[in-house]
Formats: C-alpha cells, sequence, structure tokens
C-alpha cells in the first residue's frame, strides 16, 4: 500500500519549485526521525519505573498545566509498541532514530544505589531491534524528565545533581554504549531551564524568573561536561562514540536592517539565546554580553552579586570543547526590535529586553511561537559554523505543528524547505551537516499543549487503546525523499 502512495506522491510534487534544491543530497547523509521518552512511552509505572517530575507534575493539582488536561501516562504507548515503532522506521528507510532514555525508568529514583534491570532491558531490546534493521540509535541522556526524588533534592538547582547525572550516564555508557555512536546528554538546558524553572509552566514548574533559570543552566552544564568527560576516559577508547549537548537556536534579524540599533539588540538576543549553552560549551564561559549586562541589572536591582552564576577558572577548562559534535535543534528565527530599558521586577526577559516578531510572510504553524522561515536555518548554520567549528552537526530536531490532519501539506512543505536549505548549507556553503532527525517519527504528548498540537508525520488515534498509527503525506514523501536522496520528482 505504502508503495503505491508513492506514486502518487511523485505526482503531488512539482519539480518546478524554484526554491527547493534539485541536488541530491550526499551518500552519506544520514536521515532519521526523533521523539523522546515522557512523550511517547507510557507505561509510567511499569516494571519497577519510578516517578519523575513529570509524572509528578500532572498527577497532582493538574487543572490548567496541560490544555487538555492530559497527561503521558499512556501516551503513544511505545513501552509496549516499540517494536510497531520500529517497523515504521524500517519502512520510512531511515538509518537514525534519535530518542530518549528515561532516566527513572532505569533508576527508579535517580539514584545509582538501584538499576531496574527491566527498564535496562527495555532500551536494549529497542537498540538491538534497530540495529538489526540497520538502524543507528541516537540517544539523548536526558530530554526534561528528572526523577522526582531528585528534583525534591533540589533538581538542576542543586549543583550535586550534576554528580547523580554523571552517574547515571556511566550507567547508560556501560550497558548501552557497546551499540552506540551518537550520544545527546542533555536535550536543550535552556527550555526546561526557563520553561520549567523560570516561567513555572513545565515541571516542576517553579516560578523563579530571576535566577531560576541562569542556576539551572548552570547546573546543566557541569554535568553534561562531567558526563562527556567520563565517556572521554573511560568509554571512548573501546566504545567510539560522540557525545554532545543540543543547543536550540534561530536566525535573529535586525527587524530594521539599517538600524543599528536593531543590528546590536539582535546580536545580543542572538547571544542570549544560543550563546547561552554554545560559548560555554565551545569557549568555556557565557557571553561576554551576557555577563556585563546581567551583573549590571543585578546591581541597579540591589543584588550585591550577580543573578548570574560565575563559573570558577577551573569550571572554564572543564566545560570548554566538551561537544564532539552538534545536536543542533531548529525550529524557527526571529525579527528583534530594540527596546528602550524597561523597568520592572528583574528577569531573563528584562535582562534581554528586546522585541521579537515572526515576518508577517512566514507560515505559521499550529504553535503560536512556530512559523517557517526555511532560509533562517541556513544563516544559522553557516554563523554557528564560523564561530563554534563544531565538526560534525546533526539536525536533532526540526518539525511542524498543526491539528493532525492526515494530508498535512503544510508539514510536507516546511520539511521540504528545511531540507533544501540544509543541502545548500552543506554542498554551496561547505557546512558539515551529517544527519536529520525530523521532529517527529509521530504524533505524542505536546507538554503543556498535551495532544492538541501535532508535530508527528505519522499520525497516532489517542481515542483508541491501540493507539494506531497511520502514515501522513509527509511521511510518504519523507519515505521517497530518503530512497532517492532528492527533494523533488527528478534532481541531477
Ligand atoms: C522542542 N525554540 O523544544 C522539544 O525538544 C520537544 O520535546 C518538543 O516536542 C518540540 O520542541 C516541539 O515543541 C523546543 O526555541 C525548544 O524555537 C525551543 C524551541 C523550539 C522547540
Amino acid at each position: 500500500m505504502k508503495r503505491y502512495c508513492l506514486i502518487l506522491v511523485l505526482y503531488l510534487i512539482s519539480s518546478s519549485r524554484a526554491d527547493i534544491s534539485n541536488k541530491y543530497f550526499p551518500e552519506s547523509f544520514q536521515f532519521g526521525a526523533a521523539g523522546a521518552a515522557y512523550q511517547i512511552e507510557g507505561g509510567w509505572n511499569e516494571d519497577g519505573k519510578g516517578e519523575n517530575i513529570w509524572d509528578h507534575f500532572l498527577h497532582y493539582n493538574v487543572s490548567g498545566k496541560v490544555v487538555d488536561d492530559s497527561n503521558g501516562d499512556v501516551a503513544c504507548d511505545s513501552y509496549h509498541k516499540w517494536q510497531e515503532d520500529v517497523d515504521n522506521l524500517k519502512q520510512l528507510g531511515v538509518k537514525l532514530y534519535r530518542f530518549s532514555i528515561s532516566w527513572s525508568r532505569i533508576l527508579p529514583d535517580g539514584t545509582p544505589y538501584q538499576v531496574n534491570q527491566k527498564g535496562i532491558d527495555y532500551y536494549l531490546n529497542l537498540i538491538k531491534a534497530l540495529k538489526q534493521n540497520g538502524i543507528e540509535p541516537v540517544i539523548t541522556l536526558y530530554h526534561w524528565d528528572l526523577p522526582q526524588h531528585l528534583s525534591e533534592f533540589g533538581g538542576w538547582l542543586n549543583p550535586q545533581i550534576s554528580d547523580y547525572f554523571a552517574a547515571y550516564a556511566r550507567i547508560c555508557f556501560e550497558n548501552f554504549g557497546p551499540y552506540v555512536k551518537y550520544w545527546t546528554t542533555i536535550n536543550e538546558p535552556l527550555s526546561t531551564c526557563v520553561i520549567g524553572y523560570a516561567q513555572g509552566l513545565h515541571a516542576p514548574g517553579y516560578y523563579l524568573i530571576d535566577g531560576g533559570m541562569y542556576q539551572c543552566a548552570y547546573v546543566s552544564l557541569l554535568a553534561h561536561a562531567k558526563a562527556w568527560h567520563i565517556y572521554d576516559e573511560e568509554f571512548r577508547a573501546q566504545q567510539g562514540g560522540k557525545v554532545g549537548i543540543s543547543l536550540a537556536c534561530g536566525a535573529q534579524l535586525p527587524f530594521d536592517p539599517n538600524s543599528a540599533q536593531d543590528q546590536e539588540a539582535a546580536e545580543r538576543n542572538y547571544q542570549m539565546g544560543c550563546g547561552w549553552v554554545g560559548n560555554p560549551i565551545y569557549f568555556g564561559n557565557w557571553p561576554q554580553v551576557m555577563i556585563d549586562r546581567i551583573a549590571a541589572k543585578s546591581k541597579q536591582d540591589n543584588y550585591p552579586f550577580s543573578r548570574l552564576p560565575e563559573f570558577t577558572q577551573e569550571e572554564i577548562e572543564f566545560i570548554k570543547g566538551t561537544n564532539d559534535f552538534l545536536p543542533l535543534n531548529y525550529y524557527t528565527s526571529a525579527l528583534v526590535q530594540y527596546a528602550d530599558e524597561w523597568t520592572g521586577a528583574p528577569s531573563y526577559w528584562l535582562d534581554i529586553n528586546v522585541q521579537t516578531f515572526a515576518n508577517e510572510s512566514w507560515p505559521k504553524s499550529a504553535s503560536d511561537w512556530l512559523t517557517s522561515y526555511p532560509e533562517g536555518l541556513r544563516i544559522l548554520l553557516n554563523r554557528i559554523n564560523k564561530d563554534y567549528n563544531p565538526g560534525e552537526i546533526i539536525i536533532a530536531e526540526n518539525g511542524w505543528s498543526d491539528n493532525g490532519e492526515l494530508d498535512d501539506q503544510g508539514r510536507l512543505t516546511y520539511i521540504q524547505a528545511h531540507l533544501s536549505a540544509i543541502l545548500e548549507s552543506i554542498l554551496e556553503d561547505g557546512v558539515n551537516v551529517s544527519g536529520y532527525t525530523v521532529w517527529s517519527l509521530m504524533d505524542n504528548f505536546e507538554w503543556a499543549e498535551g495532544y492538541t498540537q501535532r508535530f508527528g508525520i505519522i499520525k497516532v488515534d489517542f481515542d483508541d487503546p491501540q493507539r494506531t498509527r497511520t502514515w501522513k503525506s509527509s511521511a510518504k514523501y519523507y519515505q521517497n525523499v530518503v530512497a532517492t536522496r532528492c527533494l523533488l520528482d527528478q534532481c541531477q
């Protein structure tokens, strides 16, 4: 059935799209798909899994935290249906599957004291099935689901959590490392630090807008670096894999390209977003503009210290250069406008102090933060390549939300245009992008948006206890791209 649909897809894609590259992807380029544990697995309390912060956040005082009052207790039920997931990946023809390990599934309270063998077995089975089908696992150790016990210990605000994370990472390297070439320590620390520890909209739900996100980022970076050093010293020689931390970035464009103030504002927004994690990882310290502004604003607001934690010289040396490859998440970009200095309670937003917009011409998704600007990805890749020289880059997330339609032309067009931007970056700009894992393999639990915004190339019926999976138009299109290495019906 799926094969016959290819013919239809080929017919539907016009070969005359001038903006889409008609070149072939290099043979070495690997296509893939992505997901994350809490968003897909379900099985929240099965076979010895412990409670994590999302379980806790949504099992108590749930109302209002998620728009449809849903949770990830069952989600896509991938805890039971992982073989079908592998089968879909195989049908798609992809060579990479990016997924995350649920920390509390293998260490129920997060500590190394008790290892849950059933949790280890779940991931071993998945990994082995992937390898048997020629699919490389790309594993994220932390995609926002901290064991609840460790959250009560202070979570990402407590520097000692970095030691717990390092111990967890070592257990993963020991058990899964022989089969894994790509590890991501933490998925986009800033998203969870800002949304979970400053806005309070994600677990653990803290509203600490003056400094929660800075302390959380500091502890996350220490945790990443400890895990990287463990891999480097104890596992790299035998296992030969790569370890990185993912960045979520977009191009930040001056609202008025001729305005020096808007240029400065756009640069500041880039540094205090992308550079917040990128600079420490590649250069050892926060961006200077971030250090200076937060120090000055802290002083103004009567803090006798900066709200941005200071790295010691030892920490700088320890964190610097700890990305073997760059897993980069790109969704959208922004136009940035200078604003006069605002007054108000100290916060991350007042520290940055800029206005951001989407261009009116950029197509809108079902998520208010997500519009489509594929050129932004090419601009970003060039910038990152020049500033950080990261070696290998994998686009670890890129995707589009809608209301779940099967004929998802909006997603198809988004994926096509972004792959085209990547291809041009590779062929024309010489950026080493080696792979792409589309977000997402299937519809899943979209955090505070519950099941109302869909990112999957495969539909999941959440009303059906079987959680039936159905291919959307974008999955059929992607299958064809993977098979032909061409975004149009013909390439040269
Ligand atoms: C990602 N941005 O977060 C998450 O990793 C996924 O779990 C999530 O389902 C997906 O986005 C869709 O929301 C993002 O700065 C973090 O543009 C930051 C950005 C976008 C998405």
